[in-house]
């Protein structure tokens, strides 16, 4: 049996007809914790967090997640949250080699995908139709390192507070934004870390930039993913600009989980494509 399987950052709970799981990261307060599973109010969490004025945290799948989402599959592959940024990828692999001893026969690929959310999405995606083509566990293996090669992730945010407090980006980056209508430009880079591209004053020099990067980036009109915090306004604007530029282009938006939710905070967007 094949399985697929992608931490809670990817943002989808199933994908249709596939033998898909999600396994949930956790968002923290003293006081509250949130289970980023299907059961998660995204909506209450970010009201609670903007009256919540203490310290707030996130905590990575335990091994344990991992070898219960793994079940009695014997060919699996796991797609993970940024290794840059998180324990998520260490934890799988744990569970893999733990895996392996117990079912010395099966298949496992665990995937660092030094990104998140929709760059995740593209890479369960192409898994899927690897599969469907009916490529080996080998050959799968092959083709999507290379794939992986080929995809970019791109965010704008108003806010970096979630990362600051968290220590995953500079406190100086994070200073000038969350003020004045200020959003910030920004990517994984090749390290799997958040590169800031630009810090932009107001929603429209935002786009401009946005689309200059991605046509620097070398997108060509393929599949183009956008998650969004409670902003489908934006998720919009930015499918109308690709589909002026690319009027064939595969695009999907869709509300973000509660883990990027999080990091990327109200009206944030987080985009995936491939170049
Ligand atoms: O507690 C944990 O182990 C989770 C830490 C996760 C930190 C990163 C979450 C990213 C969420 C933001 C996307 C833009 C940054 C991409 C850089 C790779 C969403």
């Amino acid at each position: 049996m094949v399985k697929f399987i992608a931490d809670s950052s990817c943002d989808k709970i199933s994908f249709e007809g596939v033998n898909f799981e999600s396994v949930p990261l956790t968002i923290y307060t003293d006081e509250r914790s949130y289970l980023d599973d299907d059961k998660i109010d995204v909506h209450d969490m970010l009201d609670y967090l903007s009256n919540y004025h203490a310290r707030s945290y996130t905590a990575c799948p335990s091994a344990d997640q991992w070898l219960t989402a793994f079940g009695d599959a014997d060919e699996i592959y796991v797609v993970t949250l940024t290794s840059g940024l998180s324990g998520t990828y260490n934890s799988a692999c744990v569970a893999k080699d733990m895996f392996l001893q117990d079912h010395p026969d099966a298949k496992i690929h665990v995937i660092d995908s030094l990104s998140t959310g929709p760059e995740m999405h593209l890479i369960v995606e192409k898994l899927i139709e690897l599969k469907n083509e009916g490529n080996s566990f080998e050959d799968t293996v092959a083709k999507i390192t290379e794939y992986l090669k080929t995809t970019r992730l791109f965010f704008s945010f108003f806010s970096l507070h979630n990362f600051a407090q968290n220590g995953r980006v500079n406190k100086v980056v994070a200073s000038a934004i969350g003020i004045l209508n200020i959003r910030v430009l920004g990517t994984a880079d090749e390290e799997g870390k958040v590169g800031v591209i630009a810090k932009c004053k107001g929603e429209k020099k935002m786009l401009s930039s946005l689309m200059e990067e991605i046509e620097k980036a070398g997108y060509k009109g393929g599949k183009f993913r956008i998650s969004h915090v409670e902003n489908e306004p934006l998720a919009q604007k930015v499918t109308e600009l690709i589909k002026e530029k690319f009027a064939n282009a595969d695009v999907l938006y869709y509300p973000a989980k509660g883990l990027c939710s999080y990091y990327a905070e109200r009206n944030g967007i987080i985009i995936g494509f491939e170049c």
